[in-house]
């Protein structure tokens, strides 16, 4: 079947008994092919009949299909005509693991970050409005998780005040995020699930009200005028038609006839229409549906028919991370911990195994995280925010000024900082230093292995009348790089025979050491590379040449802060750019940051001192 499938047109052709078959042959496709590469298979699994009943129902390209975050779009990608290509998902030249331009005009946001669909089914919907570009919906699939971010609710404020927008949100509710949902909003949409039928309900009425002559319609309008009071009555907070928005559901996510029926009336509804769908995340899989805690919500490499990891890797930054913070914990009862809906992926579970009460997930809430904490820091609390470099990027305001301003103590723990590979372009960690060079009060950390992660962390908790940061790669920790000693808060980590100084930062360390000894050049690790250290200025100064070598972009990293200290010094670093999807390693060849080329270049530096 999948064969048959080169665009969403060729669904039109399918029976039903052929739509199951297909959506049963694209799970068993969807696992074969992901186990092989790694990526989303847990949401995906639960899009399947969903992405069926959209391309059935809209026509893609002109009416336009959105995706928050992105990663559920594996479906789309194989109704769209990309099934031949999944062996190389997510690999250097091959698929992409969100929506990209450069892949199908059926994919419009390039994302990974959650929460933005709405707002950009709001500017494009209106956008269709001004331009005249009549007869084209807009189609914005959104997770229960990226609805606890505040973009969302945003979005939905405006989209709500134009009655006549072309607008269908379809909600894709599997209660989880990664983990299950959290909050108020989750709370509701239990409700809501709860009031299967109500539609049901009122359509039977419709019908047989209608049939009854004379009386009949008015009737139907006086209960149709109350259906608010019933609907309230059921579930008591109807919250999306108190906005104003239409809402139908909640429907099964499952069933691809009762979904197109309900996809058609919102196309035909004329305004914005929320319709709810409940899915499965993992559907169909077993390994899957038995991981209560992420639902294999992103899995590496695994073996199909168990779900277990190929290749077991080494111990992770992420989890000297999460073990260390849970000493801490121990030690100080003002340690809170916050994750915006990460929890296990950021290293916090032990830690909210071991202190339930002193654990918030936020939900999809980095800015909200930031300033909450900047409240706990207020109210006597130390939060230690676990959230990956990427999603900082859009807290800067809230760093800047609810927590750095308020010289609140503050720990950010920024994991997958540097280039992280797979994910593509929005999930490098290549922007905190840069970001957080520029924020007053803020000290900031880089670790270069397992030790010093340690070390730095409980260095950065004890800190409570200023902000810090800590920040380590993707992966495998590196165990130790061993300082020959410490000079006034630097670390020695080689002692060179010539005029040229290596400032490592961070994990960059081991690659720094094995190339400067290639050619006799001395390495420092500062440590915390802000502040700056004087005695750091004062050590470069005293070399001849001096590199520095970071793993963020080089354009207001940490060399040009040096810079702005006085320290004259060439820099390896990241370029300003936006870095396809490729693995770690390419990526870091493809920069010339990797061992021969920072030994080339320290050659000729050595050359020229
Ligand atoms: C701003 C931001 N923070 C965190 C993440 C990490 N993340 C990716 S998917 C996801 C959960 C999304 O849940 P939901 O929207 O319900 O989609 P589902 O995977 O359940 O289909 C999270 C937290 C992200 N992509 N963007």
């Amino acid at each position: 079947m999948i064969e048959r499938i080169n665009s969403p047109r060729d669904l039109a052709a399918l029976n039903s008994e052929q739509l199951e078959q297909l959506a049963a042959e694209i799970r068993e496709f969807l696992i074969e092919k992901v186990s092989k590469t790694g990526g989303h298979l847990g949401p995906n699994l639960g899009v399947v009949e969903l992405s069926i009943a959209l391309h059935r129902v809209f026509e893609s390209p002109n009416d336009v299909i959105l995706f928050d975050t992105g990663h559920q779009s594996y479906v789309h990608k194989i109704l769209t005509g990309r099934a031949k290509d999944f062996d190389k998902l997510r690999q250097r030249g091959g698929l992409s693991g969100y929506p990209s331009r450069k892949e199908s005009s059926h994919d419009v946001i390039e994302n990974s970050h959650a929460s933005t669909c709405l707002s950009w089914a709001d500017g494009i919907s209106k956008g269709f409005e001004l331009s005249g570009q009549k007869n084209r919906t807009v189609v914005a699939v959104v997770g229960d998780g990226a609805l606890t971010g505040g973009m969302s609710w945003e979005a939905l404020n405006n989209i709500a005040a134009d009655k006549d927008r072309q607008v269908v949100i379809v909600v894709n509710d599997n209660a989880r995020s990664y983990s299950p949902t959290i909050g108020g909003l989750a709370a509701h949409l239990s409700t809501l699930r709860l009031t299967k039928g109500y539609e049901k309900f009122l359509d039977f009425g419709k019908a047989v009200l209608k049939a009854t002559p004379v009386v009949g319609d008015p009737l139907y309008s006086a209960v149709h005028g109350m259906k608010k009071g019933i609907k309230d009555f059921i579930a008591p907070q109807g919250m999306f038609e108190d906005l104003g928005l239409k809402y139908y559901g909640p429907i099964d996510g499952h069933n691809i006839a009762e979904l197109e029926d309900a996809l058609k009336r919102a196309k035909g509804f004329g305004g914005p229409v929320i319709i709810h769908c409940i899915t499965e995340k993992g559907r169909g899989y077993q390994p899957a549906l038995e991981d209560e805690a992420e639902r294999f919500h992103a899995v590496g490499v695994v073996n199909p028919e168990t779900g277990l990891p190929v290749k077991k890797g080494g111990t992770s930054w992420t989890k000297v991370f999460g073990d260390e913070l849970v000493e801490i914990g121990k030690e100080n009862p003002k340690i809170v911990a916050l994750t915006a809906a990460m929890m296990g992926p950021t290293g916090l579970s032990k830690f909210q195994a071991n202190f339930p009460e002193r654990t918030i997930d936020v939900g999809i809430a980095e800015q909200h995280a930031l300033t909450s904490a900047a409240g706990l820091a207020f109210a006597g609390m130390h939060p230690v925010i676990a959230v990956y470099s990427t999603f900082l990027n859009r807290a800067f305001d809230q760093l800047l000024l609810d927590v750095a301003m308020h010289k609140a103590g503050v720990t950010l723990v920024l994991d997958r900082a540097g280039v992280t590979g797979d994910d593509g372009p929005s999930h490098h960690g290549i922007w905190d230093l840069a970001l957080g060079g520029i924020v007053p009060t803020l000290q900031m950390a880089a670790p270069r292995d397992s030790h010093t992660l340690r070390e730095e962390l409980r260095e950065a908790v004890k800190v409570s009348d200023a902000p810090t940061l800590i920040r380590f790669p993707k992966g495998e920790a590196i165990e130790s790089v061993p300082a020959v000693r410490r000079q006034d808060g630097l670390d020695i980590l080689l002692e060179g025979s010539n005029d040229l100084l290596i400032i490592s930062i961070g994990a960059m360390a081991k690659l720094a050491v094995d190339a400067a000894k290639l050619v006799g050049a001395t390495v420092v690790d500062p440590r915390w590379v802000k502040p700056v250290n004087p005695a750091l200025v004062e050590l470069a100064n005293s070399y001849k040449k001096v590199l520095v070598i970071e793993d963020g972009i080089k354009h207001g990293g940490i060399a040009s802060t040096l810079a702005e200290h006085g320290v004259v010094a060439e820099s390896i670093g990241i370029p300003l750019e936006f870095i396809e999807h490729s693995n770690r390693d390419e990526i870091f060849n493809d920069l010339g940051i990797n061992a021969q080329t920072i030994a080339a270049r320290m050659q000729h530096l050595v050359r020229g001192i």
